[in-house]
Formats: structure tokens, C-alpha cells, sequence
């Protein structure tokens, strides 16, 4: 680029820089994702850092935040400046960090890493014990007073617990005032049944709860704290270390993080972040990275500050999971129950690491209380789900003429109507017979959790039945060789990997079989109670409605979908087929097992060399464990195979979880008591 296409460049990023901090700091509506902000400022700050000559005092890479709004909240002049922190988008971009910390200290660094929670930045002000004070941000050198606002938070004391000589006469806290999540699914709940337009993400729901003239609207809001950092402090105990600092706060009553962990070396800081990464959605609060300090304060003196930020300090933060992107049009799906499922189709955007073209919108009232038009600019966001969802539209952004869309009223497969109860949210294509879901129905059979046929994923659902070869899940185990390979897309090698997968499935416990039929109602939990209650699909095709009822943990609704589902020929017709191919009706025997793991917590990482995944699972299962997917403080043992990943090994050292090879597991499985134990 000429010096002076360069040089405008960074003109017009600063420019839309400034515009995107308004909109994030001042009117708490951001137009763009945290992500495609943070593009916005590297490569601005790449330029500056290629043409010293171009910087400005002013520029975005120079500067904090936004301007506070004082037409609305009183200026507060920080007492010391509120820096912002930098970044680090990678594992190695963290570790580079933390090699030049250790390369410009003189002696061993420890660090102390802290979950970055996405809330908004407050200092707040205790005199003599006293809460005095609370302020944003702002541009780090002035902020707002919300000091009437802070003083709902539960989580703020008015008043500190330091008695004598470790009370500071002034202590001044940082930290992060944030909304649970609960707290925001709740609200945007009561909104949406207002009528109101929904918050975007519980960091902007916590901005604009601060921001309110009133300040009972702000106690309302169920906000909450976590104080990081220690500010201006006069009198107290001398602190030489962050971690003794934290201990203050502590002990002052100020809520602290319990997930902060001071460590040795910075192998222990990326198995920190890797962890966090991997179980950021297990927490009740939103975080998008982690931040890392030196902790020795001495050591942070050395290292000083640049204008913006500490260098003794880094935000590593998370690969993105929002993105924004044109909504090209709304479809309608329907489900294997006919439940018709409005979508996006967009313009593809990377998200969370993959190329996200579809998201969906749940239901009619969703797309109503979002109002997503077609040629929306719309925020979408890959959060805890693998399902992409359409968060809501940018407005600012919104092109005119669009209008409003209207949830269709026929099937866009059949054509038959579509129904929605009264006082149902959901809305149905009433047509049984509609190859929407037919198809769905197969691919449910299928899927992992049922029957677990590799290979049988949707396209391959389709392919077969418009070819007229199968026509419901009775089918499947009548294909043979020739039908297949005759299809578009198959060679020998993968004809033969379906048909020995469809194989396979017949020997699957009976409580997959229920899984798979898709009777309403009927999940896993509801399966396996019926499976070992009856032991034979044959008697739960022939049991009353009352006797279903009867038995252990089934009820009424079960068994009225049951009696419903096995009423009906067509399904007899299919439960018919599958006895010819000899499928697997047969339950286990739960009381020949004894039951040495009733109610432990067991997870299975990595792979064992004696088990599948799924047999390991079911083995624990039917000792009466239960086998969930992350290890939690409820963990009793984490099994870990062969090439177990680094995270949940990780969680469970940091949890005091007991951690078993595949030995360990066998003697645990029977006898309740693991025997030669340890990680592999
Ligand atoms: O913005 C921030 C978020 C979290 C921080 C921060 C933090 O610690 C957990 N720490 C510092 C020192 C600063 N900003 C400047």
C-alpha cells in the first residue's frame, strides 16, 4: 500500500473505531461483535506499528473506552487511571507474553490467572470501611457516577469486614460488575412477554441496568460483582503479592472469583486458559478469556504501564462465538414430530471456528420478539450449543423497506397446514404422513443416543428414500448391496461400512430401540425405565395404559403416549419388520447386576482399549452410576484412556477428583471400589 492509502487506512479505522466504542461503552448496543472489533484495532495498531509517524494521541490504541456520558451521570475523576488490558488471541501469543515477563525479571515469576468476566469495569470507594463511591470506566481517566445504582447490588457491601489496623481508611476496588446468567434468561423472558425488545447478551443487559436514572429499575436486575483488583489503598496491611491483595478482598466481604488459581509456570497458566476454554459454559456467568498477572508487586513496579495498559498483565481471550452477518432469507424445517422450526440461511460467517450458514430461530414467537427481517445485519452466536442462533438484528443497520416476517401457514414439504395450538409455542404440520418427517424420523433412528448407524446421516436419508428403497426405519435392515452402491456417491467401501454399521444395530439394547421408534415423550431417562421395568418390547407393545403407569418411574404421560404410539398399525407394521431382521427386543436384567456404583458420577475420557465409549457408559449405567460429559465437583472418578485430552485431566487435579485407567475402572465396575488407579 502507497504511504498515503496507509495512512487513510488508519484514518478511516480509527474513525469506525471511535463509532463502535460509543456504541459498546456509551449506548451499551453494539453493532459488531467483540471479535470484529478486536480486528478493527489489530490491524489499526499493525499499521502503527509499521508507521510510527501515523500515530496520533488520540487514536483508539492510545486511549480507554469512550468518553463518558456526563449528561447523564455526574464525571468522576479516577484516583489512579482505569487501564484497559491487552490482548492475546492465541495460546502462543499468551505464552510469548509470559516469556517476556521472565526474560525481563530478574528471578522466577509466578502469575495469578483469573476468569475475565464479560460484565461491565467499576471502581468502587470505601472510606474508613464505608461504600462511598462507584464508577465506570469511562476513558480511564474519567468515568461515571453510578454510585446510587452499584449501592442494589446484593453483592456490594456497604460496609467492609477489616477491623483495626488492616482496615484501609481509603480502599479502592476494581472489578466487574456482571448479570448471571439466569438472572438475563430471566429478564428476557419477562421482557419478551412485555412485549419489550430483548437484551443481546448479558453484558449489555448489565450496562444498561447501570445505566438507568432510576436506580430501583437497577435493583430489579439481579446484577452481581466480582471485585479483581485493588486500586488506591491508604492505611491497612502492606501488600507485596496480587494473591495477598485478593486475600483482602476476601476478607473485607467483597466477592472474589473462586476460580482464580496463583501459579508456578506459565505451563500451568496455558493448561489454565485450556481449561477454561473447554468449560466457560459450565459457569452461571459469561467470560471471553482469561487474564494473567505477574503477582509480585515489586516485579509489576518494574515492569510499569504504557499509556493504556499494565504490562504485567494480559487478557487472553477466547476465539470468538459472535459474529455478524446478513440474514439472506428465513426458512421453515420440519421435525420428525412435524414441528415446523424457522431458520436463518446466511451470508456464511466464521463462528467458534466453523463457517456458519444456518441458525436457528426456535419458533414463531422468537422471530416475532427478535423481529429478524430478511436483509437484517444480524448478530449470530455459537454459544454452549453446536447449534448456531440468531441473537437479533443490528438496527442501525437495518435497510429500509424491509417488513416483518410471517411464520408461513402451509408445510413448505407437503403443503398441508400448519397448526398452532392455543397456547402453544410451537407450530405443526398435522400431515403424518409428509416426507419432512419421514425422513426425520429415519435419521432420528439413526442418530447416536437410538440405534448409532454410522453413516446414516441425512443426506443418506434422503438418497434413500427418494429413491423409494426405504420407507420407514423397518426398512433400513432389508437394504442389501445392490440397492445401495446403485446410489449417487457410493463405492464399495462405503456400501460396505453402512451395511455392517445397520448390522451392527441390531444387537443395541432395547432402550436405544425405544429411543429410536420416536414414541413422544419417551427420551433416554424414560427408555431405559421402561426397558428394565417390562424387558421385552413384545410386553410394552402389549401392556394397558394403567399397567404402563404402574410401573416405576413411567406416569401417566408416558404411558398414554406409549399405548398411543403402539395403537397405531402402521407403527405394529414397523415393530413387525424389525423382528424379522432380527433386531434386539430383549431388555437387560438390572437386578442380576449388582448395583456397586448406585448414584457415583463417573466420566469416560480418551479412548479404552476393553470398551466403546458407549459400552464403558452403559456399563456404569447399569451398575446404577450415572456417566455425564464433564467433570464437576459431583465427579466421584474420571476414567481416562489412552489418549485422554489435557483439560479434564487438568479439571480433575484441580477438583481433587480421583482419576482411573482402565484397570482402576474394571475393578471399580465390580466391586464399587477402583483398584490399581492412576492417570495413564
Ligand atoms: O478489564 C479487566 C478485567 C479483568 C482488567 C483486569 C481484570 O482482572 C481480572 N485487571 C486489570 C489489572 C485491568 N483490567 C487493568
Amino acid at each position: 500500500m502507497a504511504s498515503s492509502d496507509t495512512a487513510a487506512r488508519a484514518g478511516e479505522l480509527r474513525q469506525q473505531i471511535e463509532h463502535h466504542n460509543v456504541r459498546y461503552h456509551q449506548l451499551d448496543d453494539p453493532e459488531i461483535s467483540d471479535a470484529e472489533y478486536d480486528a478493527l484495532v489489530r490491524e489499526l495498531r499493525a499499521i502503527e506499528e509499521a508507521h510510527p509517524e501515523f500515530v496520533t494521541a488520540d487514536s483508539p490504541t492510545q486511549t480507554v473506552g469512550a468518553a463518558p456520558d456526563t449528561s447523564t451521570f455526574a464525571p468522576v475523576r479516577h484516583r489512579q487511571p482505569m487501564m484497559s488490558l491487552d490482548n492475546a488471541f492465541s495460546f502462543e501469543e499468551l505464552q510469548a507474553w509470559g516469556k517476556r515477563m521472565e526474560r525481563h525479571i530478574s528471578g522466577a515469576v509466578d502469575f495469578v490467572c483469573e476468569l475475565k468476566i464479560d460484565g461491565v469495569a467499576m471502581s468502587v470507594t470505601y472510606e474508613n470501611g464505608l461504600y462511598t463511591r462507584a464508577a465506570t470506566r469511562g476513558d480511564g481517566v474519567v468515568g461515571e457516577d453510578v454510585t446510587a445504582n452499584v449501592a442494589t447490588i446484593a453483592a456490594v457491601p456497604e460496609r467492609l469486614a477489616l477491623k483495626g489496623s488492616r482496615l484501609p481508611s481509603v480502599l479502592e476496588v476494581r472489578g466487574e460488575v456482571y448479570m448471571p446468567l439466569s438472572a438475563f434468561e430471566h429478564l428476557n423472558q419477562k421482557r419478551g412477554e412485555a412485549g419489550l425488545r430483548l437484551f443481546a447478551n448479558p453484558r449489555n443487559s448489565a450496562a444498561g441496568s447501570l445505566r438507568q436514572k432510576d436506580p430501583k429499575i437497577t435493583a430489579s436486575r439481579e446484577l452481581s460483582f466480582f471485585a479483581y483488583q485493588v486500586g488506591e489503598i491508604e492505611g491497612g496491611s502492606q501488600l507485596h503479592h496480587h494473591s495477598e491483595a485478593l486475600d483482602l478482598l476476601r476478607d473485607a466481604g467483597l466477592p472474589v472469583n473462586p476460580e482464580i488459581r496463583a501459579v508456578g509456570s506459565l505451563e500451568d497458566v496455558d493448561g489454565f486458559c485450556r481449561n477454561w476454554l473447554e468449560h466457560r459454559h459450565d459457569l452461571n456467568y459469561e467470560i471471553d478469556g482469561v487474564v494473567v498477572k505477574v503477582d509480585d508487586l515489586a516485579q509489576r513496579a518494574e515492569l510499569g504501564t504504557t499509556s493504556k495498559a499494565p504490562r504485567w498483565a494480559i487478557a487472553y481471550k477466547f476465539p470468538p462465538e459472535e459474529a455478524t452477518t446478513v440474514l439472506k432469507d428465513i426458512m421453515v424445517s420440519i421435525g420428525r414430530t412435524g414441528k415446523a422450526t424457522p431458520f436463518a440461511m446466511l451470508e456464511p460467517v466464521r463462528v467458534s471456528g466453523s463457517t456458519v450458514q444456518l441458525a436457528t430461530l426456535h419458533n414463531e414467537d422468537q422471530v416475532r420478539v427478535k423481529d429478524v427481517r430478511p436483509g437484517d445485519t444480524v448478530t449470530v452466536r455459537k454459544a454452549g450449543d453446536v447449534i448456531p442462533e440468531v441473537v437479533g438484528p443490528v438496527l442501525s443497520k437495518r435497510p429500509v423497506g424491509t417488513e416483518p416476517w410471517n411464520f408461513p401457514s402451509s408445510c413448505p414439504i407437503c403443503g398441508s397446514p400448519l397448526v398452532r395450538l392455543e397456547g402453544e409455542s410451537d407450530t405443526f404440520c398435522t400431515n403424518a404422513e409428509c416426507p419432512g418427517q419421514r425422513d426425520q424420523r429415519i435419521v432420528h433412528f439413526a442418530s447416536r443416543g437410538a440405534m448409532d448407524i454410522d453413516g446414516l446421516g441425512e443426506r443418506t436419508v434422503m438418497l434413500l428414500t427418494t429413491n423409494g428403497l426405504v420407507a420407514d426405519v423397518g426398512d433400513i435392515y432389508s437394504l442389501g448391496y445392490a440397492d445401495v452402491i446403485a446410489l449417487e456417491g457410493f463405492a464399495d467401501i462405503s456400501v460396505r461400512n453402512l451395511l455392517d454399521a445397520i448390522e451392527r444395530s441390531k444387537q443395541r439394547p432395547l432402550a436405544n430401540l425405544l429411543v429410536g421408534l420416536g414414541i413422544r415423550h419417551v427420551g433416554g431417562r424414560g427408555a431405559e425405565v421402561l426397558a428394565s421395568a417390562f424387558g421385552h418390547l413384545d410386553d410394552i407393545v402389549k401392556a394397558s395404559e394403567d399397567s404402563l403407569a404402574a410401573a416405576e418411574g413411567v406416569g401417566p404421560v408416558i404411558a398414554a403416549s406409549v399405548r398411543q404410539f403402539f395403537s397405531l398399525e402402521r407403527n405394529r407394521a414397523v415393530v413387525a419388520k424389525l423382528r424379522t431382521a432380527g433386531v434386539n427386543f430383549q431388555g437387560p436384567a438390572p437386578s442380576q447386576l449388582e448395583q456397586t456404583l448406585a448414584g457415583a458420577a463417573i466420566v469416560v475420557t480418551g479412548t479404552l482399549r476393553g470398551y466403546s465409549r458407549a459400552e464403558a457408559v452403559e456399563a456404569i449405567k447399569a451398575r446404577g452410576g450415572t456417566s455425564p460429559a464433564s467433570v464437576s465437583k459431583k465427579t466421584a472418578y474420571l476414567v481416562a484412556g489412552d489418549d485422554a485430552g489435557g483439560a479434564k485431566l487438568t479439571r480433575a487435579a484441580d477438583l481433587g477428583v480421583p482419576v482411573l485407567d482402565e484397570e482402576g475402572f474394571r475393578g471399580l465396575l465390580a466391586t464399587g471400589i477402583p483398584t490399581g488407579s492412576g492417570a495413564p
